[in-house]
């Protein structure tokens, strides 16, 4: 058996409960011929690899062979009997700092990449290249030198992977193509809660901005702006949770665009699916979104402005137990969120209205109902609650007894007459929430349209980076309509990935005609095809559900049940009579339908759009523009998933128009500590990223691709001699890679294909003939210090 082959058998295998349902679907890979590692024959005295569930793999020496067997004394003091097909060679010339790229490990496997990895992670090498894919793993501790200036600096310009894996290499790759080609790029950071994924797109915009920037100008540039939307964004959209103390509770792909002379001329911020439950319901120990916090800890005059206080005496903050962040000043914070807004175009005028609607909300959460004297129908329950009315009515500008009306009551149309119906105090709870979440959301987008227009679109602009930055794979034990859009989310960036990796690869080498072993893949396509097709996917099956009024989420699993009977990836969970489980690429999740409809349906409450559009604040009408004449008597239902669904397919239009960079971050451990890194958990995450596939394929194949001009223009200086007289193009690249005593490489049809590695060994070729080579030495050993 080939090595190759044996990966795909340990993931069947593997202990993770994500993975239990990886041997149900067909492997993505099936390598017939193995281009990487060397087989080893297992002899007695072999370091070896063998798996240990408690930490992934165990290095040990073979000590006894019988038959297919192996008995193996571990370093950890076991001895272990494991048949000689699941051991792996360990590499024992492999230096002990590991090495910065994957593809130069010599035995490809598992417990190879991991221990890379780990080792790399111990120096606080926390960068790693698996070809052109930057895995970045968290160091959860800050490193400042890794990011100034002068690093950034010493990036610029770099040929790829001549200095220590880095962001700024990716980030400094995608300018340079979109320079050089004029062509758009866009960098794809996936990772799951806690990863380093919103630092990470930070530390990218940081470089693109210090690129595409303008010398010293007086006022705002258009980089500072793209810049400081983030803290803006984050004030608003990040909350505390169990994974992340900053967790971003959106999705945010931020288009830079770039002039013809590369530098900044506009961005454009998309933002996706906001949580929007979290702003009246908080768990223990997470907390509602930053700026509700940073508001409490403002200044006395503003406190005293919005009727402020102890944020424990706030019910929507007041659910969970903690108010406060290890090493997070809010009172700082707050003054920074209010310069960057400054920054961003946001007029102070703007910032007292957007912290008085964020105070109104908290006033909002703290109305509380009791029974009226009419059946079903509800009071305000006492004086507390008569005061908060009061304030948020003042906060919001608008009527306080339509404010009473709209929270308790529901207007109803029949065809005779208009009737005013009472809601019971359970009922006006939840229309006190709904208002709550229907402002908040609408000030985020707000937030986002102003930071938009203040920076401006460059419509002229050809070349962008796009950067995305969105929430990876999740799997609770309960997940809802939340983690299914997640879901859907990667199985969409999975399809591209796969599609960019391994479709790209083999269609240019059919293109080409070379000789290559095949590699083949199951796409993911079905499961799209289950979650997104219309008519019959499980989104439409949804919106159907939602249209139709005596829907339940259990006549909804019914449906499903029905329609997907057979579906491959579709499975009714035995035990349960309403979830159902979708088996994504990254494993099986099971999904309770309870919340589908609810949370699928966005309707504004036809008296909550009248009542905020009648206030007196421009700011809090503008948050809700009058509907048209006929969607406002009809409450119309607009789906959720559809529209995300489509803004999905948006944004997959523009990637797809671009050049993908992928950087994956791996979280090492639960614990948000530095310096632990837990096995089994980074191999799991390994998986569903992806970057075990990537590997493979990456050595296997040719990562390096260059037309036979482009390939003369560059390396014809190694060479002179081959381009004299008339000559053949593809004949003179031939000879220049025999001349430089280069093996394995092919010639294509109009392009010659490079093994991992070779591009770089040619450059440094070319550096030296170039008089570079005392400019080269200078940077390594830069690198070094
Ligand atoms: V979530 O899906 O939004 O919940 P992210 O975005 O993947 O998540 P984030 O970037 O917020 O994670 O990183 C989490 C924390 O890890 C940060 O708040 C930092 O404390 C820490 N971190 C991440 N990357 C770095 C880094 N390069 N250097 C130092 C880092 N600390
Ligand atoms: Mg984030």
């Amino acid at each position: 058996k080939t090595p190759g082959l044996r990966l795909l058998d340990n993931r069947a295998r593997s202990g993770h409960p994500l993975m239990a349902s990886i041997d149900r679907r067909t492997p993505f890979l099936s390598l017939g011929d193995c281009h990487f590692g060397t087989t080893i024959n297992i002899i007695v005295g072999s370091h070896v690899w063998i798996e240990d569930s408690a930490v992934s793999w165990t290095d040990g020496r073979v000590t006894k062979i019988t038959g297919p067997e192996a008995e193996i004394q571990t370093t950890n003091g076991k001895t272990v009997i494991e048949k000689l097909s699941k051991i792996y060679p360990k590499d024992m010339e492999a230096p002990p700092g590991g090495v910065d790229d994957m593809t130069k490990l010599s035995y490809l496997h598992e417990p190879g990449v991991l221990q890379n990895l780990s080792a790399r992670y111990e120096l606080n090498e926390i960068y790693t290249y698996t070809g052109n894919i930057l895995i970045a793993v968290n160091p959860f501790q800050r490193l400042p030198h890794l990011y100034d200036i002068h690093m950034m600096e010493q990036y610029k310009g770099a040929p790829f992977g001549e200095l220590s894996p880095h962001v700024f290499a990716v980030a400094d790759v995608a300018y340079r193509a979109m320079i050089n080609e004029g062509k758009s790029n866009s960098i794809l950071v996936s990772g799951e809660s806690g990863a380093g994924k919103t630092e990470t797109t930070k530390m990218l915009m940081r470089y693109l901005a210090y690129m595409g920037g303008r010398a010293a100008t007086e006022g705002r540039t258009v980089e500072q702006q793209v810049l400081e939307s983030n803290p803006v964004l984050e004030a608003f959209g990040n909350a505390k949770t169990v994974r992340n103390n900053n967790s971003s509770r959106f999705g945010k792909f931020v288009e830079i665009q770039f002039d013809n002379k590369g530098r900044i001329s506009g961005a454009a911020i998309r933002t996706y699916l906001l949580e929007r439950s979290r702003v009246c319901q908080v768990s223990d120990p997470e907390r509602n979104y930053h700026c509700f916090y940073l508001l409490c800890a403002a200044p006395p005059e503003e406190i005293e402005k919005y009727k402020l206080g102890n944020p424990r005496s706030f019910h929507y903050l007041n659910q969970s137990n903690c108010y406060e962040l290890a090493g997070v000043s809010d009172a700082k914070e707050y003054l920074a969120t209010r310069r960057a807004m400054e920054i961003v175009g946001i007029s102070a005028q703007e910032q007292d209205a957007i912290f008085r609607v964020v105070a109104a909300i908290l006033h909002l959460g703290n109305i509380n109902f009791a029974k009226g004297q009419e059946i079903d129908s509800s009071v305000l329950k006492d004086e507390k609650s008569k005061f908060h009315l009061k304030i948020t009515a003042e906060l919001l500008m608008c009527d306080p007894q339509a404010l009473e009306d709209a929270l308790c009551k529901r207007v109803m149309i029949t065809p005779e007459e208009v009737i005013r119906r009472p809601l019971d105090p359970v009922a006006a709870s939840g229309s006190r929430d709904a208002l709550a979440k229907t402002v908040y959301s609408r000030l985020f987008d707000w937030l986002v349209d102003k930071i938009n227009s203040s920076i401006g679109q460059d419509v002229k602009s050809k070349s962008l980076i796009g950067v995305l930055d969105i929430y990876g794979f999740e799997s609770f034990i309960t997940n809802s309509f939340e983690q299914f859009c997640i879901n859907f989310t990667n199985e969409k960036l999975q399809q591209h990935f796969n599609q960019h990796v391994f479709k790209m690869e083999q269609e240019e080498y059919t293109k080409e005609e070379i000789d290559w072993s095949y590699i083949e893949f199951v796409d993911n396509q079905d499961v799209l095809d289950l979650i997104e097709k219309k008519p019959g996917g499980i989104i439409a099956l949804l919106d159907e559900a939602c249209m139709f009024p005596k829907s339940t989420y259990e006549t909804f699993s019914q449906k499903l049940y029905q329609t997907f009977k057979t579906h491959k990836r579709f499975v009714k969970p035995k035990l349960s009579p309403t979830d159902f489980t979708i088996c994504h690429y990254a494993g099986e999740v099971q999904y309770q339908s309870e919340q589908f409809l609810d949370k699928n349906k966005d309707y504004v409450v036809a008296e909550h759009q009248e009542l905020l559009s009648a206030s007196k604040c421009p700011f809090v009408s503008g948050l809700f523009p009058p509907l048209p004449e006929e969607t406002s008597k009809s409450s119309k239902f607009s789906s959720i998933g559809a529209r995300f669904k489509l803004q999905l397919q948006s944004l997959m239009e523009i990637l797809n128009s671009t050049e993908p960079h992928y950087i994956r971050c791996v979280k090492p451990n639960n614990l948000l500590k530095p310096a632990i890194f837990e096995n089994v958990n980074v191999m799991q995450q390994l998986r569903c990223g992806g970057v075990l596939e990537a590997i493979r394929i990456s050595c296997a194949g040719y990562p390096t691709r260059r037309t036979f001009y482009e390939f003369l223009h560059r390396f014809g200086i190694l060479a002179p001699e081959v381009l004299e007289g008339n000559y053949d193009e593809k004949v003179a690249c031939g000879k220049i890679l025999e001349k430089k005593g280069l093996k394995g490489w092919q010639m294509g049809k109009t392009k010659v294909f490079l093994r991992a590695g070779q591009m770089a060994e040619l450059d440094a070729r070319r550096a030296e003939v170039l008089g570079n080579a005392a400019k080269t030495i200078q940077r390594q050993i830069r690198t070094h210090i």
